[in-house]
């Protein structure tokens, strides 16, 4: 699995005070720990309380790349945001831009920018009028998505597809409808994109945290998804992870395997 670490977001207190105060060090030492736990890319949030949200974000990325050589995920839902994301990057490690929606004009406007900065791109399946309560919907917005993707020459293999999970206590029904979407974008096109989530989303305001999104991300590593933003400091939702794509063959079995990932 892809794990992209959720911590250098700006929702977390911790990251909001280092922002405040321009504090370097505990970026940096969120970074590194991050790494150590087993995270593949970097998620950097500028939360919705900076001032700057481009020069908080141009700060994060350019602290981030002092501490570590790790690939980075820029996460707005405002463009000049990303694109200031983009301007602080190195060029000397993959970048992801999270995210895009599946509105015809958005793709035309952010596929060409991935692909000019040779970014990977997350994309959610809803549009201008909202995140579809249906598998249909979401899974034609997935086919927009790769369709776009297709149209732009956009390689396949940079493209994450984010069905996009919401709270269970606010509904019920999604969980197990985000399986029936995820294993349907699989079938998309040949090589199918990639599947990423935003795993803690789903407990947000609930009790059982930490149980319900391992148990989640299990049954989405069962029905195809290969990456997602996540706690990385869980130590048993890493270890769930590593499990769940071990006996779905995705790595060799051998009496070490859990060694053998986490090395
Ligand atoms: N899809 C994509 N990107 C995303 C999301 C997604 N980026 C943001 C978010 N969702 C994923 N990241 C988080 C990070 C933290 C939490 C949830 C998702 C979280 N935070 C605690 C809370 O709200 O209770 C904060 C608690 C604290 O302050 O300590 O749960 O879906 N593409």
């Amino acid at each position: 699995m892809i794990a992209v670490g959720e911590r250098i977001n700006g929702m977390f207190l911790d990251v909001k005070k280092a922002i405040k105060k321009q504090d370097a060090g505990s970026i940096a030492d969120l970074a590194r720990r991050q790494l150590a736990a087993g995270a593949t890319y970097l998620d950097i949030n500028v939360g919705t309380a900076a001032a700057d949200q481009e020069a908080t974000m141009r700060w994060l990325v350019e602290t981030v790349q002092a501490a570590v050589d790790a690939p980075i995920t820029l996460d707005s839902q405002k463009l000049p945001v990303l694109q200031a994301g983009l301007d602080a990057h190195d060029g000397k490690r993959p970048v992801m831009l999270n995210s895009c929606s599946a509105d015809p004009d958005a793709l035309d406007t952010y596929i060409p920018l991935a692909k000019k900065h040779d970014a990977s791109l997350i994309t959610l399946t809803k549009d201008k009028t909202g995140v579809p309560q249906d598998v249909d919907t979401r899974i034609l917005h997935a086919a927009t998505i790769v369709q776009k993707a297709v149209e732009h020459d956009y390689a396949i293999d940079k493209l994450f597809i984010d069905p996009i999970i919401l709270p269970i206590r606010v509904d019920q029904k999604q969980p197990d409808f985000l399986l029936q979407v995820m294993q349907q974008v699989r079938l998309i096109s040949d090589p199918p994109p990639h599947l990423m989530m935003g795993l803690s989303n789903l407990s947000q305001g609930g009790a059982e945290r930490h149980l319900i999104n391992r148990t989640f991300l299990v049954m989405a590593i069962a029905a195809g998804l290969d990456s997602a933003i996540v706690d990385v400091f869980d130590t048993e939702l890493m270890n769930a992870a590593i499990t769940a794509e071990m006996l779905m063959n995705h790595h060799i079995y051998s009496d070490s395997f859990l060694k053998a990932a986490r090395a």
